[in-house]
């Protein structure tokens, strides 16, 4: 006889005695006939397995549609999708690395909108679906360097935001591109509380000069590992730039003002002598604190055993990006 077992029914203690076959045989009678995604079963092994802390509710992302631009899949070794949705920076939900997996479930994510504004000839209101589906995604492996010195290595799923910016219309006006996240507090603790969220003003922001935000590597991300994007990671859509610093990629956008001058950034005005606005990788300009030569890889062994390795200029994107910073001085900005 099939039964169907409602997730809400197990408890992870029950879950975590269950053998994997019966598990197996669970999955096989409830589902019968419907499509279970990849991503699906292995959310329920990762849950039923017990890896997950009480406390944070499952969430099943969806399998995304996505080509697979030849020169986007580079052959360099990914940091493991654990580690990329459980190691983060996301203040608003705390300071510690796995207080974003932990705390982010809170954010409503289902009714969103991002507004294109400013200097623009055709300002642009997207709702949760036309942020998912109205451009072409791609997934691209991208580095990505934090200031702090860790680096990972992550296949996004997104689409350039240079389709979402010409979609607009700059005008001629436009320089530059100011980014937001969105300002909730009462589902971001860390927005509610300046002792959790690190004394930073908010909401979030960030910005890029308009050539760098039109340069065809930089990203809207909607997704990673061929899902949609987990909250903890700035769900429903976040930017990636992957020759700059970690930092830059604003996450849980709401709204996109193209401006006339330099935006202020939110690391910058929180300490201006050690986060400058270009936020550029490069191993020669040390952080007042520390030294940006060499980066640790997150890769597939524990957090304790990583591998340091040197840290490249624009974070090996030099010949992509060079271009936009020629005759600049790249000490002063930093
Ligand atoms: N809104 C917001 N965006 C943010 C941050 C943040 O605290 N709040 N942290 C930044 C930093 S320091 C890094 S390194 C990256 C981390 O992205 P990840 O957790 O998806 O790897 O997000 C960036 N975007
Ligand atoms: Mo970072």
């Amino acid at each position: 006889m099939k039964k169907i077992i409602r997730s809400s029914e197990i408890t992870p203690e029950s879950v975590f005695m269950m053998k994997r076959r019966n598990l197996l045989k669970l999955l096989g009678a409830g589902t019968a006939g419907l499509m279970v995604s990849p991503s699906v079963s292995a959310g329920l092994f990762s849950w039923f397995s017990g890896d997950d802390k009480p406390g944070v509710p499952e969430t099943i992302l969806k399998d995304l549609s996505y080509t697979k631009p030849e020169k986007y899949q580079s052959g360099l070794a990914l940091t493991p999708e654990d580690k990329v949705t459980g190691y983060n920076n996301f203040y608003e939900f705390g300071l510690n690395k796995s207080d974003p997996a932990e705390n982010a479930h809170t954010l409503k994510t289902d009714e969103w909108t991002l507004t294109v504004e400013g200097e623009v000839n055709r300002p642009l209101v997207l709702n949760a679906d036309e942020i998912r589906h109205k451009f072409q995604a791609e997934e691209r492996i991208y580095r990505m360097r934090c200031v702090e010195a860790w680096s990972m290595v992550i296949p996004w799923v997104g689409f350039p935001l240079r389709d979402l910016l010409l979609s607009a219309e700059p005008n001629s006006k436009a320089k530059y591109v100011a980014f937001e996240t969105v300002y909730a507090p009462e589902q971001m603790p860390g927005q509610k509380s300046r002792f959790t969220g690190g004394g930073l003003q908010y909401p979030y922001i960030e910005g890029l000069r308009l050539d760098e935000a039109l340069h065809p590597l930089t990203l809207m991300a909607t997704g990673v590992y061929g899902k949609e994007l987990p909250k903890q990671n700035g769900a429903p859509v976040r930017l990636v730039v992957p020759w700059k610093y970690g930092f830059k990629g604003i996450k849980s956008i709401v709204k996109i003002r193209l401006t006339e001058s330099e935006p202020p950034t939110t690391w910058n005005l929180s300490a201006p002598r050690e986060y400058g606005f270009y936020a550029n990788v490069n191993p020669q300009v040390d952080h007042p604190r520390w030294s940006q030569a060499t980066e640790r890889f997150i890769g597939s062994g524990g957090l304790g055993r990583t591998t340091r390795q040197p840290t490249l200029l624009f974070n090996g994107y030099a010949e992509d990006v060079a271009e936009l910073y020629k005759g600049m001085d790249l000490r002063r900005y930093f």
